[in-house]
């Protein structure tokens, strides 16, 4: 078999999504997600300019072979705008594979090592009493995890607050909207959150919380002790992760169980984190880890360490990513949790997939390779929309960190 031409695709059904497709002469397809959020454009470039003029001819069998070749044929390696990229290419042509085999992508890897794949939805509000009754919606849905994020007393807006909504996006059309932060008045309130939490729910629940990078490695380790009461099943992206070291500092000082790395791209952004263990739950998903190939290599070390996959799910990787993951959830020995952020009718209409929700589980279900299409007219009504994440300004101006 050979690769004969490659496309990308950019819509908006809602939001963003960039998706390349592989064709090979055969006439078997796979398909591949490539979104970067708010740097949707600077993939499609790559791709287009960089990639798919060297697939040409190659033999789709040879994933390992054409991983190598796209990583380290760069010479300049990592980021995520590569990473991305080699990732798109990594998950069409394991759909490839596996629609050419005629068995799902889980068999490749190993096959099923569960009957199913738990996930985690996102509860939030606009103050505790909101949360509480989102978080009891999604327990009527039958999720066994929820992610709890509320609006803070005194601020105007707060990052990862969809205040009711089932279908929250984070992005927003136009040029970066800008956000107030004061790291004082988060600290003071979010164990209340926690406490009324577990007061009205009880302990079977598992609740997560995601700090999205905002304090200090101190801060942290003080927010780490003051929730410890409420035994949490994870703090995610406590600090702003380019300096690993930092979670030296939190782990000494809390049992808090901790996740991250959704912005990291290699194994080499997690190595120190994962060999000293230092986190609990390792988050890069298939899209921003160079796709299924590394992703492997990188749940074979975090094996090694204890550190468990908890893979990013947010609505800006799309249903390709999120059936990739559930593939590789469904085989990898070492899983957590699948984070599970819905995307909206229309999303799923463009991408119509065989993964299905039930009872708080995702499952991948059995279709040839990864189980997701992807329909070109409809996504062709949806043009590219600019759009990007807020910046945040503390309560004096400064730039803060992400
Ligand atoms: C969040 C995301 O899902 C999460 O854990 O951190 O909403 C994240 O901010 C976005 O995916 C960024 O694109
Ligand atoms: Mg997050």
């Amino acid at each position: 078999m050979k690769i004969t031409d490659g496309k990308v695709f950019v819509c908006s059904p809602g939001r963003n999504f960039v998706t390349l497709k592989l064709y090979t002469d055969e006439g078997i397809y796979g398909l591949g997600d490539a979104t970067l959020n708010g740097r949707e454009m600077a993939v499609v470039a790559y791709l287009e300019e960089h990639v798919i003029p060297c697939l040409i001819g190659r033999d789709p069998f040879q994933i390992e072979d054409i991983w190598q070749y796209l990583y380290k044929g760069a010479y300049w390696r990592r980021g995520p705008v590569t990473m991305s990229a080699i990732a798109a290419v990594d998950m069409a042509l394991w759909d490839i594979k596996g629609k050419a085999l005629n068995t799902p992508v889980y068999n490749l890897l190993g096959g099923p090592s569960r009957y199913g794949v738990m996930v985690y939805g996102h509860a939030s509000g606009g103050d505790i009493e909101e949360v509480v009754d989102e978080v009891g919606r999604y327990l009527e849905m039958g999720y066994k995890a929820v992610r709890a994020q509320c609006g803070i007393p005194g601020l105007p807006t707060t990052y990862g607050v969809g205040r009711g909504k089932l279908f929250y996006e984070p992005a927003e059309k136009g040029l970066p909207p800008e956000h107030i932060w004061s790291t004082e008045k988060y600290l003071n309130f979010i164990p209340k959150l926690f406490q009324r939490l577990r007061d009205v729910y009880g302990d079977d629940v598992h609740l997560l919380h995601d700090v999205h990078h905002r304090l200090t490695p101190i801060e942290a380790a003080r927010l780490g002790k003051e929730l410890e009461p409420y035994h949490l099943f994870w703090l995610e992206d406590p600090v702003p992760a380019e300096l690993q070291e930092s979670f030296r500092w939190i782990r000494q000082h809390t049992t808090t169980p901790l996740a991250v790395g959704e912005v990291f791209n290699s194994i080499y952004d997690a190595h120190l984190l994962i060999t000293e263990q230092l986190i609990d739950y390792l988050r890069t998903s298939v899209l921003r880890g160079g796709g299924i190939t590394h992703m492997r290599k990188v749940a074979a070390l975090a094996e090694l360490y204890h550190v468990r996959t908890g893979f990013h799910g947010a609505t800006d990787l799309s249903p390709i990513t999120m059936a990739a993951a559930l593939h590789f959830d469904l085989w990898v020995p070492n899983f957590g949790i699948q984070e599970y952020m819905r995307h909206t009718p229309e999303t799923d209409e463009v991408f119509p997939h065989t993964y299905y929700f039930q009872d708080g589980y995702l499952h991948p279900g059995d279709a040839p390779g990864l189980g997701v299409d992807f329909n070109e007219e409809l996504a062709a009504r949806y043009p590219y929309e600019r759009a990007y994440l807020p910046v945040n300004r503390k309560e004096d101006g400064t730039m803060f960190n992400w």
